[in-house]
């Protein structure tokens, strides 16, 4: 094994030529070192390598990035292998997207990236507890192996993709979404809804109902008359509509994109080098080849009639790829079902026939039989699909991302993609899919949320209230309370499901989803600075307990996540629970957070370093200040846009002294990459028996600040600073 290291420490290994999947963008420099002990075991064998490495008892596996089961990921098997699975049931080894970076902590701490386009599973402790078990599909990777503390890990793996994606600041408001908004009037109804209930929000979306027979950038005349007039109005009440795309071109006969496709053979190629034929929601599509840089430049341009009509950005979706049958897959079925006319079939013959109709979405022969013009350095490389299967969506979302580049460089747009690859998290977010109503799967967005961080998806977010199945007005408050603090808060559900819009569950759940909104919006200013700081500093955004807190408890705690610099969630994820258990590895302040209107000294209340138990009410949830931190509050309004500095809540949790820095800017623009931003730095200072506070700020705006200061008898200091004073 050649293993080469960088000068802070980075082990960095080269297995033959691998497909590029151009993720590491800061590739530091790396020198061979003689005679290395290998790191773990590793065997090649008729084209797939296993690696595998020894765990201690007690150490615990943290990362994967979007994939089933706890935040200490050991005791199952995943895989990194882009799927289309509406079923997020416990069985499942993989989700949409593929993220082959873990931390292992425990007696001694380590990560690991492996750096492949094509399938990976990993055995954690599964089949021998005291195994960490990989299986590479392919011989052709680069992997690197970090050490240090679970924080410097982290860091030094987000520092080789580079930074994340960041989304206009409007993305920080809520997102009302429903497959099934069929018109523009129905969308209109939705948007008024809100403004009349004065529950804020900041964008529709658009499903597959708004194209025309699910035909890629066009628009649905009937549905959607006059769009760019429709979408001008909505602007000018500072509402953003968000239309889907789907990886699938329709193939009919007139329709620019197939033809265009068809004609410079831009499409995925069967065996025989014809267009790959599988059916999707338009009926019979071709497969965009993402993988070659002419057919991206070609697709992200598409996105632009759409921009010029004033919207600002999009989600991707099924670019797993997603297909439901392919031409010959289904030709197949149909010939062994027809051979069985007529007889008496038995039984196993009965379970092959269903199998046959059953396997034909997403078939792995399928995706076998797929082929792609890649783009690499040296040319153009003829691969198959299951090869590169991880680099589909991750490069139909970059081909959107470049596009929207080239129609304006210094803007920010919106982009929310489903299918992903570790290599995708600096051109878009990610929401998590298709999840269900279920309080299993608020819970598996808990733990999902830190493992994201890891990977660099920093922009992301469940389906709130669940995409499948129906929700209760009770998981629907829950999940709110929960996804309060995600910086994709999107409301969204399938056709066909309960209405989950806020307004359709009774009056005493709409007043709690309206206060919890509002709360959401108070907290914009303090997510955002979380969210800009954590990328500029590639720390996590939610993590686990112990990336702060190095006691052994810590490590095991699997419902409660840390938020940005100064915060603790522990949010209530059972049906009927009034309340539940908390860890606290040191003395917090707790917030019961309920709304933003009524603050008074009795909203918090030092808690001490240990267990408890937690009564919480339907409209409460636990938010828990950290030791000598702090955390902002604003004034609701109903748009991000209508935010201030007029008046700002500062609440802290305040020994002697704690400092944080609201960082801020355009919100709309790339100049933030060249460091033009406001930032106001806040430091409250113990001084005898009364708190002060110091503002160093570039914001000229600043209002009246007013301060909820905790001291460590638990006493609240409730003061208030006037402009004139700062
Ligand atoms: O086969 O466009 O994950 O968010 O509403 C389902 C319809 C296709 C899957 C997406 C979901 C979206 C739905 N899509």
């Amino acid at each position: 094994m050649k293993i080469f290291e960088s000068k802070d420490g980075i082990n960095y290994i080269r297995r033959g030529q691998m497909i590029p999947t151009e993720t590491v963008v800061n590739m530091p420099d790396f020198h061979l070192i003689e005679n290395r002990k290998a790191i773990g075991t590793l065997i090649e064998s008729k084209g797939l390598t296993e690696w595998s490495f020894s765990l201690s008892a007690n150490d615990v596996v943290y990362g994967l990035g979007q994939n089933m089961r706890g935040l200490n990921k050991r005791g199952f098997v995943y895989e990194s292998f882009c799927s289309d699975d509406p079923n997020h049931t416990p069985d499942k080894r993989s989700l949409y997207g593929a993220h082959n970076f873990f931390v292992v902590l425990g007696e001694e701490n380590w990560g690991l990236y492996i750096d492949f386009a094509g399938k990976v599973t990993y055995d954690i402790g599964f089949e021998d507890k005291n195994q960490l078990k990989i299986t590479i599909e392919g011989v052709d990777f680069d992997a690197y192996v970090f050490k240090g503390t679970f924080e410097s890990i982290t860091k030094q793996f987000r520092a080789l993709i580079g930074p994340s994606y960041v989304p206009p600041k409007w993305a920080f408001g809520y997102q009302q979404s429903r497959w099934s908004y069929e018109d523009a009037t129905v969308v209109k109804e939705i948007a008024d809804r809100f403004d009349s209930e004065d529950i804020p929000c900041d964008a529709i979306y658009l499903d597959i109902d708004y194209m025309e027979r699910f035909k890629d950038f066009t628009i649905s005349d009937e549905r959607f008359p006059e769009f760019k007039s429709f979408v001008k109005d909505l602007k000018a009440r500072d509402l953003k509509l968000v239309p889907i795309i789907d990886a699938g071109v329709k193939v009919e006969e007139g329709y620019s994109v197939y033809e265009e496709g068809v004609e410079k053979h831009y499409f995925v190629t069967d065996d025989k080098g014809k267009p790959f034929s599988a059916a999707v929601w338009p009926g019979k599509v071709h497969f965009p080849d993402f993988l070659n840089a002419d057919v991206r430049e070609w697709f992200g341009n598409a996105y632009h009639e759409m921009l010029e009509m004033g919207i600002e950005g999009f989600w991707n979706d099924m670019n797993e790829p997603a297909i439901f049958y392919s031409e010959k897959g289904l030709n197949e079925a149909i010939a062994f079902v027809s051979a069985q006319a007529g007889q008496n079939l038995d039984i196993y013959t009965f379970f092959t026939l269903k199998d046959k109709i059953m396997g034909l979405s997403n078939a792995l022969s399928d995706y076998k039989a797929m082929w792609h013009r890649m783009t690499t350095r040296s040319g153009e490389l003829k691969v198959n699909h299951y090869d590169v299967h991880n680099l589909y969506g991750y490069n139909m979302t970059r081909a959107a991302a470049e596009g929207f580049k080239r129609f304006d460089s210094d803007r920010r747009f919106f982009m929310l993609t489903r299918a992903s690859h570790i290599g995708m998290a600096k051109h878009s977010g990610i929401w998590t899919g298709d999840n269900h109503s279920w309080w299993e799967h608020l819970k598996l967005n808990v733990q999902m949320m830190p493992s994201l961080s890891m990977a660099g998806f920093l922009y992301s977010g469940a389906d709130t209230g669940g995409f499948g199945g129906n929700v209760s007005a009770e998981l629907m408050v829950r999940w709110m309370q929960f996804s309060t603090f995600t910086p994709l808060l999107r409301n969204h559900s399938a056709m066909g499901t309960r209405r989950q819009e806020p307004w359709q569950f009774d009056q005493a759940t709409l007043k709690i989803i309206r206060d919890q909104i509002r709360m959401r919006y108070a907290l914009v200013p303090y997510l955002y600075a979380e969210f800009m700081k954590a990328n500029q500093d590639q720390t996590l955004l939610f993590a686990p307990l112990a990336y702060a807190y190095g006691d052994s408890r810590s490590l095991l705690v699997e419902d409660q996540v840390l938020f940005g610099e100064g915060l603790m969630l522990a949010p209530v994820i059972e049906q009927n629970a009034l309340g539940r258990y908390v860890y606290l590895p040191e003395d917090m302040v707790l917030w019961k957070a309920s709304s933003v209107e009524n603050l008074n000294q009795e909203s918090f209340v030092k808690m001490e370093h240990g267990d408890h138990y937690l009564p919480l009410a339907i409209n409460e949830s636990a938010v828990f200040i950290r030791k000598n931190h702090l955390l902002v509050l604003t004034e609701p309004r109903n748009r991000v846009s209508k935010l201030s500095y007029d008046h700002l809540t500062v609440i802290g949790y305040v020994e002697d002294e704690a400092t944080y820095d609201l960082y801020d800017d355009d919100g709309v623009t790339n100049q933030f990459e060249k460091g033009i931003h406001h930032k106001t730095r806040l430091t409250v200072v113990r001084v005898g028996e009364t708190y002060r506070l110091s503002v160093d700020t570039t914001v000229t705006t600043l209002g009246n600040i007013e301060l909820y200061i905790i001291d460590k008898n638990g006493k609240t200091h409730h003061l208030k600073q006037e402009k004139g004073v700062l």
